[in-house]
């Protein structure tokens, strides 16, 4: 133990402790004077000081999983949308309360250093905060785990608006030094890529032109109430020897032996800002096997010091494929134990068959990675053989399965023939794990009837769901301590790691103080964001108005421009009864489009144009205002969720594969107006058809469209609502500058995503929520129905779904976890 007591016992005793403590880190860790100490730098001190702590649990949680050579799983994930370390540490090691009245007594706010925090973007949304969220809980669960993933120089870009219009920043997040990994020297990987291949013998021989070094960089993830620490580690990628260019070298040419180096560090440069469109670029592929071979060289590694040989890996192995992304950890397993372990190909088959588990988290089929075989061929000639190898022995089975078919081999091949020849890594995915799963019932379900309805045939049995959830640590507890605080009177302090218990509210639902604390909390929540927003964009709010949000990536399928059409119609509507008794609405967006996504910038644009007309209209009375919020991340979510009255989950039904924000929402009060589309189908389950708004086409009403030809023109000309919003962006009423500016927006797209058809359904849901939102107290008692009931949809119920059922770990108990005798 350290010089400081661990327990939030509030002694003067413990207090003078911590402040010691973070003294003595600003002192000698930073070298900083204390009088002359920025906020940075108290929170570095008091980041190293917690740190300290969790250090202990890690080094201990490490050897005890060791000593009990438990099963493992890794997570293999090209994103981690991690968010700000500093608090979740604190409360995973029970210190808030001590380093806060510790910093009151350095005469500093702890609030404002926490916000100090800079936030790495390390992921594109939901499927990187997914991989965060899981992180938590594993270590929260005692599962043991490790995370895998690269630390990109730059994570996802820094978006400012400019003139309404998106741009792009780099964001330069290491920059300031980030004090919470450890930078693990001696864990180094050569990744080699290139060359070719022969036979010597039965042996095959791969010689690559070029090797480049992983490092790894460890990031604690300290288990809430308990020692278990897990890692993430992430790799960073440097020169090797090799690429020295020696001939550059001996010629003098410095400087072109330089140059040589920067284009290997290239593969962990910059994070793809795309989000469920898959880049065919080389570098991605570099990128996707960089991460794969570090991580599979590191996992053998691992095991043959645990286990004294690579015999037993499928029994304390599992692997886990974050989409299929890192796919190429199949044959790169598969590559090292035939060619390094000296496996037969059925023995490493075997092994790596019973190792993998993959988790699909889109249907989309612009999402589908497929990798040329040309390309693959150039980069990872050896591993394409492997797959190769893999679509024989594979397509051998389903020919002996389903003689005659020929058909169906085409269309399972790992293969895809058609044009040039492409490897089709979501089945290379399928076919190489034991169990495969969705990430909500309805796209589990649509999962096996459409992209893996072959698959579900050969493999009856693979194919599973676990539902998305989110961490309530960081989702109430940090986000939003008033509702907390609430909790912990009413239920008691449990639902921290058993979130069920929120289920003790519904005992509550009519009780007048809970309803008066549960509006108060809510209306603080508002009066923060709106303080945020006044400051950082000159916009006042009215915390009593509906605070109606819409927070995510901007994508033509998300229909951010469903929601713009219903403003601009509910604008009509004031404009033309202005003296009626209206509900005063904030609509509030924020998100990022792909940098190359023209489509959605667009809808950035439209945005802040219309929100310029609707803001500056003095004729509506400040009933309408219409904010963007810039630079979505991590933080600003905390933020905005709990200052959110009405949650906004409007993709069509069919297209987002859970949601994980329509969670966060309604797990801190908010209703929830949605399709039946993705998670938003087991929300309604719980909370009940009276305590959500749900409108529009189902997926089978969607499809039905589509094949009796989609036209959007139909209901524009019927709609006279419609008719008027879209013929006014049309004709430049939100851009009088360049009337023609959003002419191929909705109509003459297609509006492949039935914007149009959903409309009318949507402005009455709309309407239904104004009209409720006047009955405050109907409202909130919704609200507390909405918390009550999102105990199922907490990341701990999905990672022990996970362990349970596909990577059949054990959770270790307080015991194990103390065996081995203590380091200090
Ligand atoms: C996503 C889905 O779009 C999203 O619905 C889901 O919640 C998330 C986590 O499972 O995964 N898939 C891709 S690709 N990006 C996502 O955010």
């Amino acid at each position: 133990m350290g010089s400081y007591q661990t327990d939030t016992h509030l002694s003067p005793e413990n207090i003078q402790n911590v402040k010691n403590a973070i003294l003595h880190k600003l002192v000698f860790a930073l070298g900083v004077e204390p009088r002359e100490a920025s906020r940075r730098n108290w929170l570095n001190a008091a980041l190293r000081v917690v740190r300290d702590l969790s250090t202990e649990s890690w080094l201990q949680t490490r050897r005890n999983q060791a000593a009990n050579t438990s099963r493992r799983v890794y997570y293999l994930s090209m994103e981690f949308l991690m968010g700000r370390t500093f608090s979740n540490a604190m409360i995973a090691e029970g210190v808030y309360e001590l380093i806060k009245a510790a910093f009151d007594e350095l005469g500093q706010n702890l609030e404002n250093i926490i916000n100090e925090e800079g936030d790495p973007g390390l992921g594109n949304g939901g499927l990187g905060r997914l991989a965060a969220c899981y992180m938590d809980s594993l270590a929260a669960m005692k599962i043991p785990a490790i995370g895998y993933g690269i630390r990109y120089e730059y994570g996802m870009f820094r978006q400012e608006i400019k003139n309404g219009e998106q741009i792009e920043l780099p964001d330069d997040w290491l920059e300031q030094t980030f004090v919470w990994p450890y930078v693990r020297s001696s864990k180094r990987f050569p990744i080699r890529f290139g060359g070719r291949t022969w036979q010597e013998g039965k042996k095959t021989v791969w010689q690559p032109d070029e090797e480049i070094v992983a490092q790894a960089h460890d990031q604690l993830i300290p288990g809430f109430e308990t020692t278990a620490t897990n890692s993430l580690r992430l790799w960073s990628a440097h020169a090797g020897e090799k690429v020295f260019g020696l001939a550059d070298f001996n010629r003098g040419d410095y400087f072109a032996a330089m140059m040589q180096q920067n284009t290997s560090e290239n593969v962990s440069r910059v994070l793809y800002p795309d989000d469920s469109t898959y880049n065919g670029r080389e570098l991605r592929l570099r990128q996707e096997y960089f991460l794969c071979s570090a991580s599979v060289q590191d996992i053998i590694r691992r095991h043959e010091q645990e286990s004294g040989s690579c015999l037993n890996l499928a029994d304390k192995v599992a692997i886990h494929l974050n989409d299929t992304h890192p796919t190429l950890a199949i044959p790169e397993l598969m590559r090292i134990l035939i060619d390094e372990k000296g496996y037969s190909w059925e023995q490493a088959w075997n092994t790596t068959r019973k190792t993998f588990f993959y988790t699909n988290h889109t249907l989309m089929s612009e999402a589908l990675e497929t990798w040329p075989v040309e390309m693959v061929a150039r980069v990872l000639p050896r591993h394409l053989q492997i797959i190769f190898e893999i679509n024989d022995w594979f397509l051998q089975e389903v020919r002996e399965k389903f003689p005659g078919d020929e058909e169906l081999i085409k269309r399972v091949s790992l293969i895809d023939e058609h044009g040039d020849r492409r490897i089709r890594m979501a089945w290379l995915a399928v076919v190489a794990s034991g169990k495969v799963n969705g990430v909500a019932k309805i796209h589990s379900d649509l999962m096996v009837e459409s992209i893996f309805a072959d698959f579900a045939k050969i493999y009856p049995d693979r194919f599973t769901n676990v539902t998305n959830g989110v961490t309530p640590r960081r989702w109430i507890q940090i986000a939003n301590p008033g509702l907390a605080v609430i909790l912990d009177k009413y239920i008691g302090k449990k639902w921290r790691t058993e979130l069920t218990e929120l289920s003790k509210l519904n005992e509550f639902v009519d009780d007048k103080d809970l309803q008066a604390a549960i509006s108060a909390v809510k209306i603080e929540n508002k009066r923060k964001l709106a303080a945020y927003v006044e400051q950082t964009q000159g916009i006042k709010l009215d915390p009593e108005a509906i605070f109606d949000v819409q927070i995510k990536r901007i994508h033509k399928y998300k229909r951010q421009q469903l929601n713009v059409l219903h403003i601009i119609a509910h604008y009509n509507r004031i404009l033309k009864n202005s003296e009626a008794d209206w509900q005063p609405r904030v609509f509030i967006f924020a998100g990022k489009a792909a940098s190359a996504y023209y489509a959605a910038k667009k809808v950035i644009r439209l945005i802040n144009d219309v929100a310029k007309v609707i803001n500056s209209d003095e004729r509506i009375r400040g009933l309408i205002k219409v904010v963007f919020i810039p630079n979505y991340s991590v933080s600003l979510a905390q933020l905005i969720i709990p200052a959110a009255d009405v949650s906004e989950q409007i993709s069509l039904a069919g297209t987002e594969a859970s949601g994980t924000s329509n969670m966060k929402f309604a797990l801190n009060g908010a209703l929830t107006i949605g399709t039946l589309d993705g998670a938003n189908v087991e929300i309604l389950d719980r909370v009940g058809n009276d305590n959500i708004f749900i409108f529009g086409n189902t997926v089978e009403q969607v499809e039905a469209l589509r094949r009796n030809g989609y036209s959007p023109y139909h209901y524009f000309e019927n709609d006279a609502e419609l008719n008027e919003a879209i013929s006014q962006i049309l004709s430049g009423k939100f851009s009088p500058e360049d009337p023609y500016r959003y002419q191929d927006l909705i109509l003459n797209s297609g509006d492949y995503y039935q914007a149009c058809a959903d409309f009318r359904s949507y402005v009455d849901a709309q309407e239904k929520v104004a009209t409720y939102f006047r009955d405050k107290q109907a409202w909130t008692r919704s609200a507390i129905i909405n918390i009550a009931n999102m105990g199922y949809f907490s990341s701990d119920r999905s990672v022990l779904d996970y362990a349970r059922d596909i990577w059949k770990i054990e959770p270790m108990s307080e015991k194990q976890l103390d065996e081995q005798p203590k380091i200090a």
